[in-house]
């Protein structure tokens, strides 16, 4: 099979001779028909909320006819698709990216204006979608808009939550959550199909029985069961014709009311099984702290797998598919181990549904599954008790213990005797409860497994699943990540979008980011260089733009912009940038430093907590406390400014991402698994200070080590300190600066004079610190040094960021999907 490479015929607008809007004309009608028809106001009369949703129709029809085109074909072909099964997709805002889609923008702004609109305005109306937490649900609906780009049949499965991740505030500087209410005003983006709802179960008991041919059989007796319902959403290729689907599954009750019940005056009990079966696809991650919330989450995992496998078998395939031929026809990705359970679930369909016996049904599901890992944190690896799982899935049950039975046999002959290498390798362990650990239970299963960037990939053969590389060497692969050029440049950083096509002659890059390579000899070019500035400062002009309005916070334009932002964890070293910033206060307050020497700088912060992660949110009232102190002492004279808007999210990175001069990737070597942010900053200018960590390691490798700061311990030196005994304490005492920057924390500096207010996160740093921060301090002081020497030349500060621009093209999503097909998927693309 031919690898596919993006496909985009170019030149065309709008790009579908079916669409039904070319002309500016024919965009006021059918906004008009969706405004005076669809919603029933006239113009006059209409919200911006009626605008909005009537501009999102008019431009939806534009891709709809080539949806159901793609649909047809896919289906003519009989090709194999990637149905790519994902608890989160972390979509950012629809609008904009289908006008880009459909190349819609120019006609659209100029129907508007005649009709007094501002595209501006409508735009802003929509909440993103925030069906994900953070890296691995962005990297979701990155790829889901690179196979779209690339023409690869692929459908993307997930859970329509009611609320999506939560929105933060801050109250007092402390992170306060809030439901967030995204379907509220409506939602143009999603076509239900009630009429296509699919039964799941749960509960119950297993018997065995006698079938008609004589053989012993077992069947699932479940308890209760709900529907879900499929919301559809179009998922538009970059100007190529091609509209793939995004599936996600709604619950509701099979019998929601019960008349009779009501009609007795009993009104909470009549809409009990209702509001229980709605519960399921409530809320995005719900708290798995308490006994209930793990168990809601388990019913998520298993309700929108079940619902995903019964489609693609039932509706998916043609009728009388033979399913023997399944492995040609779906590869089933499973985006870490959240729906790892549909392992057992094509088990429990192919053999006690369909009858299949059960070793025919275990070589046709060891070829539809591949498993990627998300993860190195030994915390984060997914396992589920079995007294839970027998509860919920008695049935599933079973069958994950025949197949480790099956599979510790093999290894029983592999190495017999070793009765301690059979306990490390069972999916079944029994501390410190007995439980299913998922990653193992999809390492078995899978027909590959692969990390998110190299080193991670290494690490995750090497150091969490070593008995199993050792066993399957051939199964262990490698796909690094890559992020969407069409979101994360083109449509956040028109500026420079615009710079680099005037530059390389056309727009090809946008679908060919090596292409950027182009750019590497204008990097030498004063005037070219000055252009580059002029873009950036632009976009931090309208940075602070968007902070005032929307944060009240008042930013300095004409300063360094130093950014961290992405979910607060220990392991990602907030603490560490926060341990910087107070250090150049200290040296000011102390007269260590003359205030005039001071570089300018804007620290930027954006991070959310889990809501039950005490420390995280330690933190996060200690740097705006911080900041609260800093951006008010005049002693600072305006040099060092804090800013912190809350809630971080997609809409909000496309802001702060072109803004950017610095980019903070400084999680201690061996913990993040790739990262994807890192690898936005860089395509858009700014330079990295990082550790030797995730893909920081390619971002470093190629944009070279004289336009990257690096800092900190390796992987190994990292093991080797902890196994030493790591004492932060000690490192404390040792270091006289890190010291009188702990000290003015705990003498209540930033917290009116209480010395007790942020104890908590200074005990955590002096007693533990588990992600080293402390050691690697005074190598991230001296790299901050380095990037304030190589900032005072403007010149070749720019130089550097144009070639961080320009070898970057490697991390787009375009690439990471070649990757998988080639390593794992094993789909062509199909013709248009
Ligand atoms: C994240 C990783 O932390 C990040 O390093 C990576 O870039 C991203 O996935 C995409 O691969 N992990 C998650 O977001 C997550 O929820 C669950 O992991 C184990």
């Amino acid at each position: 099979y031919p690898s596919p490479r993006p496909t985009s015929p170019g030149g065309l607008s709008p790009y579908d001779k079916d669409a039904p809007i070319h002309t500016v004309d024919e965009f006021i009608n059918g906004f008009m028909d969706e405004l005076n028809f669809g919603r029933g106001v006239s113009l006059a009369r209409s919200s911006r909320n009626d605008q909005y949703i009537a501009l999102s129709k008019a431009v939806r029809q534009n891709l709809q006819a080539r949806w159901m085109k793609t649909l047809a074909r896919q289906y003519e072909e009989q090709a194999k698709s990637v149905a790519y099964l994902s608890a989160e997709y972390l979509l950012g805002r629809q609008l904009d990216n289908a006008l880009l889609a459909t190349g819609m923008t120019d006609v659209v702004e100029e129907g508007l204006d005649a009709l007094g609109l501002s595209l501006d305005r409508l735009r802003a109306q929509e909440t993103e979608p925030g069906l994900g937490n953070g890296g691995l649900g962005r990297l979701a609906a990155c790829f889901v808009d690179s196979l779209a780009t690339m023409s690869v049949p692929c459908i993307g499965y997930g859970i329509r939550y009611e609320y999506g991740i939560f929105r933060q505030e801050f109250e007092d500087g402390w992170q306060v959550e809030h439901s967030d209410r995204w379907l509220a005003l409506g939602n143009p983006w999603e076509f239900p199909h009630p009429e296509h709802a699919v039964t799941v179960h749960f509960g119950g008991s297993t018997e065995t029985y006698t079938d008609d041919r004589g053989r012993e059989r077992t069947r699932w007796l479940p308890a209760w069961d709900v529907q879900g319902v499929p919301y559809n959403y179009m998922v538009p290729g970059y100007r190529n014709g091609r509209v793939n689907t995004l599936r996600l599954w709604s619950a509701r009750a099979t019998r929601a009311f019960d008349l009779r019940i009501f009609n007795a005056g009993d009104y909470v009990e009549a809409v009990r099984a209702q509001t229980f079966a709605e519960n399921i696809s409530k809320v995005l991650y719900p708290e798995d702290s308490t006994p209930q919330g793990k168990e809601l989450r388990l019913q998520q995992q298993y309700f929108f797998v079940a619902c995903s496998l019964r489609d693609q078998l039932e509706n998916v395939l043609p009728k009388y598919f033979d399913l023997a031929n399944l492995p040609d026809r779906v590869i089933f990705q499973l985006n870490d181990t959240h729906p790892v359970i549909a392992i057992p679930e094509l088990m429990r369909l192919l053999v006690d549904e369909k009858g299949m016996e059960w070793d025919d049904a275990w070589a046709i599901t060891q070829k539809c599954f591949a498993y990627t890992c998300h993860t190195l944190l030994p915390e984060a690896l997914e396992v589920w008790s079995v007294e839970l799982l027998g509860k919920l899935l008695p049935r599933h049950l079973e069958i994950i213990y025949k197949i480790n039975e099956i599979f510790l046999d093999e290894v029983r002959a592999a190495y017999p005797g070793d009765e301690i290498k059979l306990r490390r390798m069972s999916i079944i362990t029994d501390h410190p409860e007995r439980s299913v650990r998922m990653a193992y239970l999809a390492t078995i299963a899978g027909s590959k497994v692969n990390g998110v960037a190299a080193l991670h990939s290494e690490l995750l053969r090497d150091k969490v699943l070593p008995d199993f590389s050792a066993y399957w060497p051939d199964k262990f692969t490698n796909v690094t990540n890559g992020i969407t050029p069409r979101r994360f440049i083109r449509l956040s950083n028109p500026g420079l979008s615009d710079l680099i096509t005037q530059t390389l002659g056309d727009e090809g890059w946008v679908t060919d980011l090596e292409r950027l390579r182009e750019l590497e000899p204008h990097a030498d070019d004063p005037a070219f260089r000055e252009k580059f500035r002029q873009v950036k400062a632009a976009n931090k002009q309208t940075l602070a733009q968007v902070l005032s309005t929307r944060d009240n916070i008042t930013l300095p334009t004409d300063v360094m912009y130093d950014v961290m932002v992405k979910r607060l964890h220990e392991y990602k070293r907030q603490t560490l940038k926060l341990l910087h910033i107070v250090t150049l206060y200290e040296q000011i307050l102390s007269g260590k430093v003359a205030v005039e020497d001071v570089m300018p700088r804007a620290f930027l912060f954006g991070a959310k907590a889990a809501p039950g992660y005490r420390i995280a949110k330690e933190i996060i009232a200690l740097i705006n406390a911080v900041g609260k102190t800093v951006n008010n002492d005049p002693q600072v004279q305006g040099r060092l400014t804090v800013a912190f808007p809350a809630n971080y999210n997609v809409t909000l990175a496309e802001r702060l991402i072109p803004a950017a001069d610095l980019s903070e990737q400084i999680s201690l070597a061996g913990k993040e698994a790739s990262g994807t942010g890192n690898m936005k900053f860089a395509l858009n200018g700014a330079l990295t200070i990082g550790t030797d960590d995730g893909a920081n390691v390619e971002i470093r490798q190629l944009v070279g080590d004289d336009n990257f700061f690096l800092f900190g311990m390796l992987e190994p030196e990292v093991e080797a300190t902890i196994a030493e005994g790591y004492s932060p304490v000690s490192v404390y005492e040792n270091n006289p600066q890190l010291k009188a920057t702990i000290d003015l924390i705990a003498s209540g500096h930033f917290s009116d004079g209480d010395r007790n207010r942020f104890e908590p996160v200074i005990s955590n740093l002096l007693g533990e610190d588990r992600f080293l921060a402390l050691a690697d301090y005074a190598a991230y002081l001296e790299a901050q040094q380095r990037v304030e020497a190589a900032y005072a030349d403007p010149d070749d500060w720019s130089r550097k960021a144009i070639l961080n621009v320009a070898r970057s093209g490697f991390f787009s999503s375009d690439r990471s999907m070649v990757d998988y097909i080639d390593r794992i998927w094993h789909t062509p693309a199909i013709t248009q």
